[in-house]
């Protein structure tokens, strides 16, 4: 057995893991106790990455060789990489002698290791001349990027996870950190524990396990958060709060804001946030107290927002007004989503940045560049940023697309404008490391990518820390790592496009692409030029580390100096202003987007693993009881969710956490997993069917945290409910046969369920019953298609139940059913097939529509722990027996159920569970 240490592929806290591994196979994974990101701790994603990475599910995900599609619509033949990158290559020598370089585009990603971002932007920066590389970062980090260059001079979050330790009052803003950044959210807990008298803000309109926690819940109106900075920094104002020295030392254009937000006086900011006057007031004095240490913590609350710069500056503000940053336990602290969006931002991968912090709009920034590729010149005029590409390619502007890394028909907003341009391109380049996204559909040619256990290379988290990815296994079938791909596809276009002439991309390791990425970091704010491979291997380290250093910078700014013109940090002015798309008559509920605990983004990984469905088994809209009892709805009906742009149907749920007038729904809902077709047979795409492109005008991040939405009941009386458990090796498959399948419904959804053994779950709606065969092909996929099931069908009233019992371990178990017309006898037939109970008791009833159970089946209820699968009743039942104060209580519950005792991701929640229940006592 081999262990390598690497870093979790997931979220910007950039955890270290040890992968364990013997020979091609990875056997476990776990928390690296040396790195200073998580000292061996991780999360329910992070401590299932092991699972993710079998040889049962890669064999049935994973693309193993590069395949060209001949036509739109045919299935994609195996080709060689020669005849992959040739084809590539001809393609783009063609479109830029033709159209010129800028009808190319390249859509990449902050999950691509820094070299491979390096590659791509000296690539389409340095040898075809075109800035239209844009990532889907433009989605997630592009305002705070903007946020900070406004405000401090640079993009560069200046606080680190350490300051935690030392922080007073923690603001929690647009950020549900408890699940986004569950091992962050660790180290608040323990804070909190050593210094019970920090205090914990969060403003978030939804209450989430973040927000349960927090000392005080802010829940503002979504879009209101440069109100809520307004009025907090004309509180502070008020009560003398504002450290003028600071102000005056170290800042330009408080003159300006000091005079701007005399129009929010904290009555009139918390009627626009619609929150209590006196909320707003506490805020803004625990933050701005004398002695104290403010840290904010903030994500895509504020980013994705079509005010996104305007929000995140208006927040710095107050760290300036106050001092309160440069110091331990203080300062602004833009939380990073993605696992390297950060080295994204550092090599300049996005349409308007160049280089280690340069700046496209800076001619002596392009020469430098220039300089060190060894090209004549860098092109001046900005490329595409995400959604306007997109509209690009959807007008034929820009021909040829290169998509790595991401999966934009899932994660872009305005799916309608997304796919028009993915059928109107000339030719689609999907490299990929799963053949399972959306995406792949589109493309003409497909590159399959090495991933996480397979690669090598460098990532950056949060906190400006770099980390070495390593290797485990060896790459799987034909997979290439990404950066050596771009190189070979590179050599050969240069041939093309300047034969003769010395390459420049003469990589053979990623080490080598690195060096020179350091290299063009010699003396800018984030100079790495004291850092090796070697030095990371041991200790992941912070930038800045400028040659000589000994060790990385913790905090920036603590001399008060600023990286602007004159030094000073700058306030940023602006108004508030409302959302795009406020909510209207026409369109009454706000929609509201995010992230679960369990899941990662498309879920090409995590939604390989039934484990991870235990705590959110299915898609849903969250709304609010109240509203759903005004349109009587109960929780499981089917509604169609509109906007101006598409419609979706899904199944609505009630939430206390959603306020009244709004709605969530979960990003992850693509349409891998959630589908269906309109009544004029239109394909419904998931979640982003309905959000919206409208854009902050200075960072062009999307508004995804807001849409104008109406919800009406979808009447579609004929259900079908099919599970089964299927062997491990057949799971993956089975749904990827099912999903064409999913259109021929007007609602559908596909699942993985099940902890030890694979399972599989549709569940569709439609007006009336399908024909038979598509139900026999359904039952077929679920391995309900052969002699040993026991069937019954009527046809006149649409009814089918389709059993398939088994004796497991000594006693007849259902292994899969299909029910089918009147569904109702889910709520003891599903128990009896997920819980593995013995079912020889219930006999035809099984295939009897409406049917009641004779004995009461108890499904085991919703997951809440993922590590050791305790569910809420188990923790409700847990609290009978143990009467007393929450502390005693939950300390109870870890004692007798050990929820909350490994990864802690539960944490939060056993303790909202526990709080709950002392209420209603
Ligand atoms: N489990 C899990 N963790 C992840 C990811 C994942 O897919 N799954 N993805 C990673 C990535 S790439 C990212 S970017 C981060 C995102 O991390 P977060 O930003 O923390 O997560 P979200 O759920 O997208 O949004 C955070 C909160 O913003 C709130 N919000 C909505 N509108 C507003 C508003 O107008 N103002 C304020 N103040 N709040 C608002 C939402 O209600 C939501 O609770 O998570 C990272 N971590
Ligand atoms: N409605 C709504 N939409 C959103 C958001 C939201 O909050 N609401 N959030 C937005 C944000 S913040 C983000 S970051 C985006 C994320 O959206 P995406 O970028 O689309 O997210 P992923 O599903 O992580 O896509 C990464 C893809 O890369 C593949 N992959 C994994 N490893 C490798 C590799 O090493 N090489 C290559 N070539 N491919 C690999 C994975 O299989 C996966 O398909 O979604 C955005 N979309
Ligand atoms: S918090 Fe979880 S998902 Fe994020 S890096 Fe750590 S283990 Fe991975
Ligand atoms: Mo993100």
């Amino acid at each position: 057995m081999a262990e390598t240490r690497s870093t979790c592929p997931y979220c910007g806290v950039g955890c270290g893991v040890i992968i364990e591994s013997q020979g091609a196979r990875i056997t476990g994974v776990r928390g690296d106790p040396d790195h200073p990101a998580n000292f061996g701790r991780l999360c329910t994603k992070g401590s299932t990455l092991h699972h993710t990475a079998t040889a049962a599910i890669s064999l049935q995900s994973r693309l193993l060789h590069p395949s060209h599609r001949p036509s739109r619509g045919a299935a994609p033949r195996p080709v060689s990489w020669d005849t992959a990158l040739e084809l590539a290559a001809g393609h783009f020598a063609r479109v830029v002698r033709d159209h010129g370089p800028d009808a190319v585009g390249f859509y990449i990603s902050g999950q691509l290791l820094t070299e491979d971002y390096y590659v791509f932007n000296k690539l389409a920066k340095g040898l075809i001349g075109t800035n239209n590389v844009d990532t889907n970062s433009r989605l997630c980090m592009s305002s705070a990027v903007a946020g900070y260059k406004a405000t401090l001079g640079a993009d560069a979050p200046p606080a680190c996870y350490d300051d935690l330790k030392d922080t007073t009052t923690l603001f929690i803003t647009g950020s549900n950190t408890a699940w986004a950044h569950p091992i962050l959210y660790r180290r608040i807990e323990d804070a909190r524990a050593a210094n019970p008298a920090m205090k914990i803000i969060v403003a978030d309109p939804r209450r989430t396990d973040t927000a349960g926690a927090a000392d005080l819940h802010l829940p503002i109106l979504p879009g209101t958060d440069v109100a809520l900075y307004h009025g907090m920094l004309h509180v502070m104002l008020a009560e003398g709060l504002v450290d003028e020295a600071y102000v005056a030392a170290h800042t330009n254009g408080f003159d300006a804001l000091r005079e701007r937000v005399r129009a929010y006086p904290p009555a009139e900011a918390a009627r626009l946030c619609g929150i209590a006057e006196a909320d707003l007031i506490q805020a803004a004095r625990w933050f701005g107290a004398p002695g104290s240490r403010t840290l904010s913590l903030y994500c895509q609350g504020l980013n994705q927002s079509s005010r996104g710069t305007a929000k995140n500056a208006a927040l710095i503000n107050l760290h300036l007004a106050t001092g309160q940053i440069g110091k331990p336990g203080a300062g602004p602290f833009s939380l990073t989503g993605q696992p390297n969006a950060m080295g994204g931002r550092e090599v300049g991968g996005m349409a308007n940045l160049l280089s280690a912090h340069r700046d496209l709009a800076n001619p002596e920034h392009r020469a430098e560049v220039a300089r060190l590729w060894g090209v004549d010149s860098v092109p001046a005029t900005p490329g595409k940023t995400a959604v306007d590409l997109f509209q690009a390619v959807a007008d034929g502007e820009v021909k040829v697309l290169w998509i790595s890394c991401t999966n934009p028909a899932q994660s872009m907003p305005d799916q309608n404008l997304v796919r028009r341009a993915l059928q109107r391109a000339e030719f689609v380049i999907v490299q990929e490391a799963f053949g399972t996204t959306i995406t792949c559909d589109y493309a003409d040619l497909l590159l399959p990518a090495t991933t996480w256990g397979e690669k090598d290379g460098t990532v950056t988290n949060s906190e400006r820390r770099i980390s070495r990815v390593r290797p485990a296994v060896s790459s799987p079938g034909a997979a290439r790592h990404d950066w050596a791909t771009v190189c070979d596809f590179a050599r050969r276009l240069e041939s093309r496009l300047r034969p003769g002439q010395p390459t420049l991309f003469p990589y053979d390791t990623p080490e080598q692409v690195w060096n020179e990425h350091r290299e063009s970091t010699r003396g800018r704010d984030l100079d790495i030029t004291g850092l090796t491979y070697a030095r990371i291997d041991a200790t992941p380290e912070q930038w800045p580390f400028p040659e000589g250093a000994t060790t990385g910078r913790a905090r920036l700014y603590e001399d008060g100096v600023f990286p602007t013109a004159d030094g000073r940090a700058k306030f940023h002015d602006a108004p508030y202003e409302p959302v795009a798309e406020p909510r209207d008559n026409r369109f009454p509920f706000s929609l509201n987007t995010g992230r679960l605990r369990d899941q990662w983004h498309g879920m090409s990984r995590t939604g390989t693993i039934g484990r991870l469905f235990g705590h959110v088994p299915e898609p849903s809209i969250e709304m609010n009881p109240a509203d759903l009892s005004r349109l009587q709805l109960a929780a499981g009906d089917l509604v169609h969710v509109t906007s101006r742009r598409g419609t979706l149907i899904v199944p609505v749920a009630a939430s206390e956490s959603v306020a009244l007038s709004q709605a969530f729904i979960a990003m992850h809902w693509g349409e891998e997993f959630l589908s269906g077709s309109t009544s004029n047979g239109v394909k419904v795409q998931g979640v982003n069917a309905v959000t919206t492109p409208a854009y902050c005008p200075t960072s062009k991040q999307p508004e995804l945290k807001h849409a104008a939405v109406k919800v009406l009941k979808a009447e579609l009386p004929w259900r079908v409910l099919g599970m089964a458990w299927l062997p491990e090796e057949q799971a993956t498959a089975a749904r990827e046969k099912l999903k064409p399948l999913m259109g021929a419904f007007a609602f559908s959804s596909c699942v993985p369920f099940g902890r030890e053994r694979s399972g599989v779950l549709f569940r569709a709606a439609a007006y009336e019953a399908p024909p038979d065969e598509l139900m026999q092909q359904i039952e077929s996929i679920l391995g309900l298609g052969g002699r040993d099931v026991l069937h019954y069908v009527d046809k006149r009233r649409g009814q089918r139940r389709t059993m398939r019992l088994a004796e497991v371990n000594d006693q007849t178990q259902l292994e899969g059913f299909v029910l089918g017309g009147d569904i109702s006898a889910e709520v003891w037939v599903k128990p009896l097939l997920q819980d593995q109970l013995p079912a020889q008791a219930y006999g035809r009833l099984l295939l009897l529509p409406g049917a009641k159970a004779p004995v009461a089946v108890k499904a085991r209820g919703r997951q809440v722990c993922t590590c050791f699968n305790v569910t809420e009743p188990d923790i409700l039942a847990g609290l009978q027996s143990c009467p007393g104060p929450a502390d005693q209580q939950f300390a109870h519950l870890q004692a007798t159920l050990k929820c909350g005792t490994n990864c802690g991701s539960c944490i939060p929640e056993v303790k909202r569970i526990v709080m709950m229940q002392l209420k209603v006592a």
